[in-house]
């Protein structure tokens, strides 16, 4: 009877671990699945990914086919205008020009006073023209913003060129370029200063109204 006991109590502690172990082993099965199947949605979202990245690879590679295409037929074929080497001839020409613009009659006089230019005043070689537009580019490089201006002469007759430079926002004065001095208001003929019939901004411009009249470099 004690042995039928013992041997009872014995089977149902097997049964009792048995289900236990069966009971965790199917925990474990479960857990792994659940893994499997996040793993298996992250595969899935890792290749559509790749084949996004591989498309967007194969559009790369037919843009740059073409950019090196069209830059094969640029350098074959290309002939540059003549706006395109005057821009490369006067990319330099401004480049000293400070980020702060300079105001004041008194300072422009002041700067101006002294200045001298490198070459004597000689008649259609360095002149008027060639003068105003030496001094349009100092002064621009000196952080003044300066126009060559080409009209009758203000106080006399025949074609001048002078320079109105901006002394406070949107006002000017005259500036003489032959005698490097800001012509003031008690001159008899201030007035005629401001009219004229040209005014250019750059020397491009003045160029493109006259290719020898303003080329002081070539004096
Ligand atoms: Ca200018």
């Amino acid at each position: 009877m004690k042995k039928t006991l013992y041997a009872l109590i014995g089977l149902i502690c097997v049964s009792i671990t048995l289900s236990i172990l069966v009971a965790s082993l199917y925990f474990s099965f479960q857990d792994s699945q659940h893994r499997f199947s996040l793993l298996l949605q992250e595969n899935n979202r890792l290749n559509i990914e790749l084949n996004d990245w591989i498309m967007k690879c194969h559009f790369a590679e037919d843009d740059l086919a073409l950019l090196r295409f069209q830059h094969n037929d640029y350098v074959a074929n290309h002939k540059h205008t003549n706006g395109e080497y005057e821009d490369a001839k006067f990319s330099f020409y401004y480049v000293n020009k400070p980020d702060v613009q300079k105001f004041g009659v008194d300072q422009l006089a002041s700067e101006l006073n002294g200045l001298k230019f490198e070459e004597e005043y000689q008649e259609n070689i360095f002149d008027c023209s060639e003068m105003s537009a030496n001094l349009e580019w100092w002064l621009e490089n000196n952080g003044w913003h300066a126009e060559i201006i080409v009209g009758e002469c203000p106080f006399g007759s025949g074609e001048h060129a002078w320079l109105l430079v901006e002394t406070s926002s949107g006002k000017y004065m005259p500036v003489e370029s032959t005698t490097i001095e800001v012509v003031r208001w008690s001159f008899p003929y201030f007035d005629n200063y401001f009219k004229y019939d040209h005014c250019f901004e750059t020397i491009q411009d003045a160029l493109a109204y006259s290719e020898t009249e303003f080329d002081w470099w070539n004096s």
